[in-house]
């Protein structure tokens, strides 16, 4: 008898061992599968749900993982609506036909009825003869840092105290306005307008207030122009307007009415009283030789600095 073989009992007792190892690992998987905060699943190659995490039950589809198991993306009409699915469903072809992993981004409304955004990272798990067996997907819930980039950009290109547009974007967007202008013959105006005497209201109303003023001439000017205008503030109390499809005259109108409106409005004051201001506006039209506003702009400056001299309150154009 081989003294090495091992005994019946020997075998037995192996197996068993073997077996609750594998029972071990896979219940450490399903709790490490269910610990991880991002929604994952697993679909077989015909897009039937073999497996998902607690993260994609709950969160996404707000449905027991059984109700998942064995359903395809068009089983949930009410959870995901037909024209995701088949978008999904797109995607899902166009990975098991590549056979490369494959990212995108996109929207999902989740259970809880917010709208989030996702990245999707999703890859294929193949045979041993390398044939497509299935889709692993993994969502990652960005939608925090999308907003940051959202704030981010705004403020690169608006101003924080009126969510005006800032210098630079306003020399940006400037830009293509005076080009498609020039090559459809139109006339583009530009207004510099500067707050009067605004030291003053810091002075004599603090600060916060002097930055109410600002906010109302915002909003005046908002009512006054045209959506098609470009505002932007130029500086502390300083704001530039381009006036596409706007010569000169038709400029020195919106200007005037502008001067008018700023000055017959009384502006609340934190304190419970209430002021007037007034502005003095530069006006100058860009001259069909300008590939910019900024010859324009220094005529209309130079103007506005006569407003200033000659009394303010005025709107001088040259
Ligand atoms: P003028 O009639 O000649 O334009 O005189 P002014 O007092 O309006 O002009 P000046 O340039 O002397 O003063 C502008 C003031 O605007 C100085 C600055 O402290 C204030 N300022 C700039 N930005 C802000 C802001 O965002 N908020 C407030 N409250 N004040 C600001
Ligand atoms: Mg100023
Ligand atoms: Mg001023």
């Amino acid at each position: 008898m081989n003294q090495n073989k091992p005994s019946y009992e020997e075998l037995e007792q192996e197996i068993a061992s073997l077996k609750n190892k594998i029972k071990l690992d896979k219940a450490f998987l399903e709790i490490l599968f269910d610990a991880i905060p991002s929604p994952i699943f697993y679909k077989d190659n015909k897009g039937i749900y073999i497996n998902c995490n607690d993260a994609f039950s709950q969160k996404i589809l707000g449905i027991k993982k059984a109700d998942i198991e064995g359903k395809s993306l068009y089983d949930f009409p009410e959870l995901i609506p037909i024209e995701d699915a088949k978008i999904y469903e797109k995607k899902d072809s166009e990975l098991l036909a590549s056979k490369q992993d494959q990212f995108y981004s996109t929207n999902v409304k989740c259970s809880d009825g917010e709208i989030k955004h996702f990245n999707f990272y999703k890859a294929i798990f193949k045979s041993d003869e390398n044939e497509a067996l299935g889709i692993i997907g993994i969502m990652m819930d960005i939608t925090e840092q999308k907003e940051k980039e959202k704030e981010l950009k705004k403020l690169a290109f608006n101003d924080p105290l009126t969510n005006l547009f800032n210098r630079r974007h306003f020399i940006e967007s400037s830009k293509n306005i005076i080009a498609l202008s020039k090559r459809e013959s139109n006339e583009v105006s530009i207004l510099i307008l500067d707050i009067d005497d605004f030291k003053l209201i810091n002075d004599r109303h603090g600060h916060e207030n002097g930055d109410n003023v600002i906010i109302f001439i915002t909003k005046k000017l908002k009512e006054i122009c045209r959506e098609s205008d470009l505002i932007a503030r130029w500086g502390g109390e300083e704001f530039v307007i381009l006036l596409p499809n706007t010569n000169q005259k038709g400029a020195l109108k919106v200007a005037s009415q502008i001067k008018e409106v700023i000055s017959s409005h009384p502006i609340s004051m934190a304190h419970g009283s209430s002021i007037k201001t007034t502005v003095s506006i530069g006006v100058s039209q860009i001259q069909n030789e300008d590939n910019n506003f900024e010859p324009a702009l220094q005529k209309a400056d130079q103007a506005l600095y006569k407003a200033k001299k000659g009394g303010k309150n005025k709107i001088v154009t040259v």
